[in-house]
């Protein structure tokens, strides 16, 4: 808990507050627009950073968008990139977090084969430099590293805390070196860092180009007669598949623990690509085999085939546990994407500008 100095306008105030304060990188993507809701239902002050682009990037925080000019605002937005070091560092002097969520980063494993140099600067060399930032600014904060099953690549299933590590494509390594310079600064200077090692999770805010959406998106467009295929990949790879707003709450709950450690975040059930695609049709009324073919286009050089978690020590240490499956999961997005989809057609998704 900090005394902040929060600008408003052109002025700056120094306020001083008795309410938690964490930033979050990553709040405009799927996670972090959950965790900032889930933050802000807890009574803290939330800040975020946001990349600035030529066009309006916040849609997923839209319903809890706060004016800043009104009083008591508790959710603020800076620029600032991953890149930039410097700005990292004056981002921890201004907001003086208690605790930082890490979830920023390019996230795409495919892309990443596309954009290699890229990913490991923003996923793997952007965690030091935000952990740097936290050391130069001299603050004490709890710091959460988003890690990724990705990281364990083609070590077979079930893949729990112990399990060595093979990342199979530049995201996967990008995101053990990330993994490993958290354990670092946990090791060296006795930061409160912990990683969470999250397997697939999606929900409605997924982004649109990974396999979950883009199947429950197509699926709306098929049933109202906008498309009339689904070209994917592989389908035979497998993933635990869980849902992102139980996912975030572990992530919470990893920085309220006693100690730091790193935590499995799972449903220890996996599915195949074409179980899901199933899954997803049958909700719709719709046969899958007559919309979906591949394109060879969507295979990746190397494949992680399987992977599977087991949360036992989220379990255990946090009390945390999935409740809602990849059948679930399917019924839940392709309900939504037609919801959507429906809105947009009849003009009721108007953006309110201010
Ligand atoms: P996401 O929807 O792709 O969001 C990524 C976020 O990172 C976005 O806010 C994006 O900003 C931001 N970002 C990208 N490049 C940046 C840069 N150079 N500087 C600052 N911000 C940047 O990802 P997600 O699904 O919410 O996942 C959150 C984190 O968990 C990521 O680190 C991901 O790798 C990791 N993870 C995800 C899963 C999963 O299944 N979802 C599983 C394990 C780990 P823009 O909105 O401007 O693009
Ligand atoms: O949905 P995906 O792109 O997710 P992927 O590669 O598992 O990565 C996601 O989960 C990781 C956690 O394990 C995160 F760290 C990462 O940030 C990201 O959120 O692909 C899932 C599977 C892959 O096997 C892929 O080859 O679906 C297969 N697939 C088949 N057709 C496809 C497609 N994936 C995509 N994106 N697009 C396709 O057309």
């Amino acid at each position: 808990m900090a005394a902040t100095t929060i600008p408003r306008g052109d002025a700056e105030a120094t306020v001083s507050t008795s309410r938690k304060t964490a930033l979050v990188t990553g709040i405009t993507g799927q996670d972090g627009s959950y965790l900032a809701e889930l933050l802000l239902a807890k009574g803290y002050e939330v800040h975020g950073l946001i990349r600035r682009a030529s066009t309006f990037n916040t849609e997923r925080l839209d319903h809890i968008y706060q004016d800043p000019h009104d009083r008591d605002v508790r959710l603020r937005l800076h620029y600032g990139d991953l890149h930039d070091g410097v700005g990292l560092v004056n981002l921890m002097h201004l907001v003086q977090p208690d605790e930082v969520y890490h979830l920023g980063a390019q996230s795409h494993v495919k892309v990443s084969f596309e954009m290699p140099d890229y990913t490991g600067d923003v996923t793997g060399m952007g965690t030091i430099r935000l952990l740097e930032a936290i050391r130069a600014s001299g603050i004490s904060t709890r710091f959460y590293q988003a890690s990724s099953s990705e990281m364990f690549g083609s070590t077979p299933p079930p893949q729990n805390e112990g399990t060595p590590f093979h990342p199979r494509s530049p995201y996967g390594a990008a995101k053990v070196y990330a993994y490993w310079v958290t354990v670092n600064y946990r090791e060296s200077y006795g930061m409160f860092a912990t990683n969470g090692i999250l397997f697939n999770h999606e929900s409605e805010r997924r982004g649109e180009t990974f396999v979950t959406r883009k199947i429950t998106r197509a699926i709306a467009r098929i049933q109202a007669g906008l498309q009339d295929k689904l070209y994917l990949g592989n389908l035979d790879a497998k993933r635990d598949w869980g849902y992102a707003p139980e996912y975030v709450e572990a992530m919470w709950r990893m920085l309220q623990a006693d100690e730091p450690a790193d935590f499995v975040v799972a449903t220890g059930v996996s599915y195949s690509i074409e179980q899901f695609v199933e899954f997803a049709f049958e909700r719709a009324g719709l046969e899958w085999q007559k919309y979906v073919e591949t394109d060879p286009a969507y295979l990746r050089p190397a494949e992680v085939d399987n992977l599977c978690g087991d949360a036992s020590r989220a379990k255990a240490v946090l009390n945390w546990e999935a409740t809602t499956h990849a059948p679930e999961l399917a019924r839940l997005m392709v309900d939504a994407d037609i919801a959507l989809l429906a809105d947009q057609l009849a003009g009721r998704t108007v953006r309110v500008d201010r």
